[in-house]
């Protein structure tokens, strides 16, 4: 058995992960290290609570990271604060959990000579023109426009250093947009969809031209894996489906599927320093580790995504109200 630490394990991308290598990687013995913010719930991980140890506390606890560390073998790290816009509205817990939190693991790796694999965005590299064939690429230039960017662009220039300084065995992954089941109602896709279930109108960012590629997140968790079994030691691999949709046309799909008129949604106040489009170029993923995505289809995706929220009201419902009055105080 390969012990394996995963830490943010009880949030979005963490618990579908969890999920994914709980059922299909039964070589792995999963420990999850979680904060339990705003954003983690032990509901994630109700499922396969019996087969994982889950562990609550911080990643800047450096005597409690140091210890689950040396008792792994491996260590996927996806705990980070993950909202752009509560970047905006207050960033010091941004700059605690995603810089701070990446030292604190990176110094018990590099103590405990232990594998990692970082997960990042690629909001990194800053944005891309509208109506162009321009993508990022392993070597774009990092470029971030919010708080939340800048923090995981620091984290992931702390990586590479504890590699080149230190020799530390880690790789790094920049993956476009998740949507999936778990992914927190604060987040477009499910905010949306969400809406639509309590009656509300979908709100649009500005003119809702901004483009994101959008990857199913268990995808991204097949492509982590492959990484984690094939990848060289110090790369990093951009991750994306190649499927780009401006928000938009997202929102006009999400009151089809759901049977509304598709111009029922309201546009409000623009997000600051709003990134207009986001594409990766996953060659190197593709050709060297033979990652393919499995969930080709967007709208299919999509429609299994409003299913999900339809059928699991209790997981989002509680948190619905107050997500929305939060929304209200920046302008909706
Ligand atoms: P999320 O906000 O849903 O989950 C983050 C988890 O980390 C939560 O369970 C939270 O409790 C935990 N956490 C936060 N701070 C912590 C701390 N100090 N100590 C321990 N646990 C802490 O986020 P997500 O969308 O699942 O994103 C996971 C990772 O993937 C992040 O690193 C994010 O930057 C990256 N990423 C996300 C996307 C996306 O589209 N969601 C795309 C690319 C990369
Ligand atoms: O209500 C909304 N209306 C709207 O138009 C919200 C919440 C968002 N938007 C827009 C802003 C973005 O252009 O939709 C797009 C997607 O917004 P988010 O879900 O906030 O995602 P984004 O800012 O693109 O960042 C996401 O992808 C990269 C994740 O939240 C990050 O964690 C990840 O790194």
């Amino acid at each position: 058995m390969t012990r394996m630490l995963v830490t943010g394990g009880a949030g979005f991308i963490g618990s579908n992960f969890v999920h994914h290598t709980v059922t299909r990687r039964p070589e792995f013995e999963v420990c999850v290290l979680d904060a339990l913010t705003y954003a983690g719930h032990r509901d994630n991980l109700k499922a396969v609570a019996g087969d994982i140890r889950f562990v609550e506390g911080d990643i800047c606890d450096a005597a409690l990271v140091d210890r689950l560390v040396a008792e792994a073998d491996v260590v996927v790290h996806l705990a980070a604060e993950s909202h752009v816009d509560n970047s905006l509205r207050d960033p010091e817990p941004f700059v605690r959990s995603n810089i701070t939190g990446t030292y604190v693991l990176l110094e018990a790796v590099r103590r405990h000579e232990r594998r990692l694999h970082h997960i990042s965005t690629d909001e990194v590299f800053g944005d891309l023109p509208l109506d162009t064939d321009e993508k990022f690429t392993e070597a774009s230039p990092y470029n971030p426009s919010s708080p939340y960017s800048a923090t995981k662009a620091s984290s992931d220039l702390l990586v590479r250093a504890w590699v080149r300084s230190f020799g530390v065995a880690a790789t790094l992954s920049n993956c476009a947009n998740n949507y999936g089941p778990y992914q927190h109602a604060e987040k477009f896709i499910p905010r949306q969809v969400t809406n639509v279930l309590t009656g509300r109108p979908p709100k649009l960012y500005g003119t809702g031209r901004n483009v994101r590629e959008w990857t199913h997140v268990e995808d991204h968790n097949e492509a982590v894996h492959l990484i984690l079994e094939k990848g060289g030691i110090g790369e990093t691999y951009l991750i994306g489906s190649g499927c780009e949709v401006s928000n938009k046309a997202i929102v006009e799909m999400i009151l089809e599927l759901m049977g509304k008129p598709v111009d029922r949604y309201e546009k409000v106040l623009d997000r600051p320093g709003h990134d207009l489009r986001y594409a990766n170029d996953s060659t190197k993923l593709r050709t060297r580790l033979g990652w393919e995505p499995r969930h080709r289809g967007f709208r299919s995706g999509l429609a299994a995504t409003i299913d999900w929220y339809r059928e699991n009201t209790w997981w989002w419902g509680p948190r619905k109200d107050g997500i929305e009055k939060a929304y209200d105080a920046r302008g909706g």
